[in-house]
């Protein structure tokens, strides 16, 4: 891995502490995908809040469509080091959902669940602070490589934490870790700490 100190960071693209450390600004968005793309059909899609809740529930896309939205704008960056700053997000609030099947209070963590396989852990506070469950970027619907009909947004952590297609929000009182946590990735994942890769590989 190249360290930080080799690499260009932000202040030399004039744009100040706007990009954390070791990023590069990019103009496009970039696909970033591990395996094959699932296919969803908007008919049989559904999303399952479970775990730790008074009561379970799982909704369908029109009965997803029918909950408040909002929008959001906000940068992202992925741990391979391209930021792409301004972009607009609209859905709906993931507190929102989730309030809705009165969360337990041992709940610390959770799990987002995406068809396809994909998983990826985080703390409960965060995301119930700023996640957003995005149907639109930049007023049109989330392109399908990029996770249509619904992905999970996370701005203030590393991409890999924003699951694509996803379908399943995991509530937990223990950590456990993701797809990429269990494969080398940092179980935090903060941009502005470069929170990349599990200590002991960047040692
Ligand atoms: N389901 C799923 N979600 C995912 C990924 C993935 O491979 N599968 N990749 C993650 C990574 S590493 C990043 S940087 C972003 C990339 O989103 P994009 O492909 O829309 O740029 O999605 C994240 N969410
Ligand atoms: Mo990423």
């Amino acid at each position: 891995m190249k360290r930080p100190d080799q690499v260009k960071t932000a202040p030399d693209q004039g744009l100040g502490d706007r990009v954390p450390p070791g990023q590069f600004v990019t103009e496009k968005f970039p696909v970033l995908t591990y395996g094959s793309e699932p296919k969803i059909n908007i008919a049989t899609w559904q999303i399952r809040v479970f775990g730790l809740v008074q009561q379970e529930i799982t909704l369908n896309w029109e009965q997803f469509s029918t909950l408040p939205w909002r929008t959001v704008n906000a940068d992202f960056h992925c741990v391979t080091q391209w930021s792409a700053l301004d972009n607009t997000w609209e859905g709906v609030d993931f507190a929102d959902l989730v309030e809705a099947t009165g969360p337990l209070p041992e709940t610390n963590f959770m799990m987002a669940h995406s068809y396809g396989g994909y998983s990826t852990n985080l703390p409960f506070d965060i995301v119930m602070q700023e996640g957003l469950l995005a149907h639109k970027q930049d007023g049109e619907p989330i392109g399908k490589s990029h996770g249509w009909p619904l992905r999970l947004i996370v701005p203030s952590l590393y991409g890999w934490k924003s699951a694509k297609w996803v379908n399943g929000i995991e509530l937990l009182a223990e950590d456990s870790p993701g797809f990429w946590e269990q494969r080398g990735y940092n179980n935090n994942g903060d941009p502005w700490k470069e929170e990349r890769f599990w200590p002991e590989l960047t040692r």
